[in-house]
């Protein structure tokens, strides 16, 4: 398909309740709704860069600027008719992967509607529904989390990650673990530690946690590998992970058991899909991780977690934990068994609320 045109809206939710993690809190999410224009179709990508370069460098800004200034000019007037062409016209560029992930599966997305084929079809999945869990940020108390906690096992989620950070680990999660014995936990640090803090990191070995995820510098493998060698509890990558080759150095180090994998952090679907093969490949089990998405990156996610070595829950979770009025639809629920049903219809199975989008945009521009 020749890709005519390329639109970029960069827009503004806000939360249904702030997001707290040790980099900071956030009231709302923004976010550049990408799509690529061929023959009357629209193909959809999100890009999960941050509205300031806290969780990575990357921005609405530089990815604005990366889109318009080297991603689209590779991309305009290029015939594609696979997903997989994408990335190599992309690879000039060094880092940037949230910015690259966007552009490329909004080009999944427009190849799946015209083929009639689901993004979890295109990417192998093999299951209907995947197991998910939330997220739960940091409170101004105790009381406060419990409360969140509380309402969503409520809700039905099986698997609750807290956010840590130092004087907010320990006594937190032995707060949440004396209260629900048989929730499946796990905490993530977001790189707020360092090696001085083993001791207290390995406190943490006697609650039964599923994994704590990146616990030292977001760049660190090094570290990783000696602090993995002094815990029981699986160490899960985040931040460190940018690529397969990043996924490879960490397995060769033993620098954790587990990787957490984001399609925007790792430059999209098809890095994504390369993690998840080396990860089977080796034994090592993956799980997919969120950035708060709209509709447009939550389907992604569900169809990227369709993949068979998605053993451990997502970070996926139903629609109404995020946002009042997204701007795609339909909204994702969650099942009674502590699952979310992965989209079946063409592309990411969602489609943008123009209204919705509109309301909530803050800036527009049309390439090509
Ligand atoms: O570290 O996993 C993280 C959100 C923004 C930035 C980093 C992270 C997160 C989450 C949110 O934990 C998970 C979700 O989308 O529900
Ligand atoms: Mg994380």
């Amino acid at each position: 398909m020749l890709i005519e045109r390329i639109h970029l809206h960069h827009i503004q939710l806000p939360y249904v309740h702030p997001f707290e993690t040790s980099f900071g809190r956030e009231q709302h999410r923004e976010a550049i709704l990408v799509a690529v224009e061929s023959d009357g179709l629209l193909g959809w990508g999100e890009c999960v860069a941050g509205s300031g370069p806290w969780y990575s460098y990357e921005t609405m800004g530089t990815a604005w600027h990366v889109l318009v200034d080297y991603l689209a000019p590779a991309l305009l007037g290029q015939e594609i008719g696979q997903p997989e062409q994408v990335a190599p016209r992309f690879s000039r560029v060094r880092g940037h992967a949230m910015a690259r992930a966007s552009l490329e599966n909004a080009v999944w997305d427009l190849l799946g509607r015209a083929q009639g084929l689901s993004l979890a079809t295109m990417l192998g999945g093999v299951r209907r529904a995947v197991a998910v869990g939330v997220s739960v940020g940091i409170e101004p108390t105790l009381e406060e989390l419990l409360a969140q906690v509380e309402g969503y096992v409520a809700a039905g989620y099986a698997r609750v990650k807290l956010k840590i950070k130092p004087g907010w680990d320990v006594q937190v999660v032995r707060a949440v673990r004396e209260r629900w014995p048989d929730l499946a936990l796990q905490v993530d640090a977001n790189s707020a530690y360092t090696l001085a803090d083993a001791a207290r990191l390995a406190e943490l070995d006697a609650f039964d946690l599923l994994l704590i995820e990146q616990p030292l510098h977001h760049e660190d493998m090094v570290d990783h590998a000696v602090l993995q060698m002094q815990l029981k509890t699986p160490i899960c990558l985040d931040e460190s992970i940018h690529s397969p080759e990043h996924a490879r150095w960490a397995l060769d180090i033993d620098a954790c058991r587990i990787i957490n994998i984001k399609v925007g952090r790792v430059g999209g679907f098809s890095a994504a899909r390369q993690i998840h093969d080396l990860c089977a490949a080796r034994g090592v089990p993956v799980w997919c991780g969120g950035m708060l998405e709209t509709n447009v990156g939550r389907a992604g996610n569900l169809a990227l977690a369709a993949l068979p070595n998605f053993t451990l829950p997502g970070d996926i979770s139903a629609s109404a934990r995020y946002f009042h009025h997204d701007i795609a639809a339909p909204d994702f629920t969650l099942n009674a068994d502590s699952t979310i049903s992965v989209p079946a219809g063409p592309g990411t199975g969602v489609e943008i609320l123009p209204e919705r989008l509109a309301a909530a945009r803050l800036r527009y521009l049309a390439l090509g």
